[in-house]
């Protein structure tokens, strides 16, 4: 009998809001639950494409704005591949940001539309679910400060959290918004149920 398809889960959310830590744990919920999965990230610095994407984050180079977001697209898309084989032996992919945080990032630069920073990223696999950390800029700011990589700005970050926002009112993605997220475990390990909880905006 064929295994049935993992599915592919998003956490997205601004710097510091604990996608990292919310992640190995998801991931380490559903494995105890019986359900086979394993985390990702993007961008992903292990490759060619994502060392010259790490050089940059870590401002030890510098390239031109639409560049970096094409590079951002391109990592996702080396990766597509590896995606949907393990997707389809079942094993449900945890992913720590994907073309969701693209899209924020770039756009929050000025002269980005939407729309543009969205077109590159047109055809990847569709996510089953997008859990949106949710920080509150008080909390954020008992977090420390941030650290050197570029884009690690209070002013930067409120300008790509409004910009999620405005991606979260498309409907026809699954985004589920809290501060933290629990999994349901159904007994026979065949189903998990993940919800936001803590409060919402
Ligand atoms: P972390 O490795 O700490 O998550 O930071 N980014 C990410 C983009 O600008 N575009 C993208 O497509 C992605 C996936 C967010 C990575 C930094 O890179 C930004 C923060």
């Amino acid at each position: 009998m064929a295994s049935k398809r993992g599915a592919l889960i998003v956490l997205e959310g601004v710097d510091r809001a604990g996608k990292t830590t919310q992640c190995k744990k998801l991931v380490q919920a559903l494995l105890q639950s019986g359900l086979p999965a394993e985390m990702m990230r993007f961008p992903d610095r292990s490759t060619t494409i994502g060392q010259l994407i790490s050089a940059y984050l870590e401002k030890k180079s510098e390239l031109e704005d639409h560049t970096v977001h094409l590079l951002f697209s391109a990592n996702r898309w080396e990766l597509v591949p590896v995606m949907k084989k393990k997707l389809e032996q079942g094993i449900t992919l945890v992913v720590d940001r994907y073309a969701f945080s693209g899209v924020a990032f770039t756009s929050a630069k000025p002269g980005f539309s939407l729309d543009w920073c969205m077109k590159p990223d047109t055809g990847l696999p569709q996510p089953d679910l997008v859990m949106f950390l949710q920080l509150n800029p008080d909390e954020a700011a008992l977090r420390g400060q941030f650290g050197a990589e570029r884009y690690e700005t209070s002013a930067f970050q409120k300008a790509v959290q409004e910009k999620f926002e405005q991606l979260m009112k498309d409907q026809t993605v699954n985004w589920k918004v809290g501060r933290s997220f629990a999994l349901i475990h159904c007994g026979d390990g065949t189903k998990a149920i993940i919800y936001p909880t803590g409060l919402l905006f």
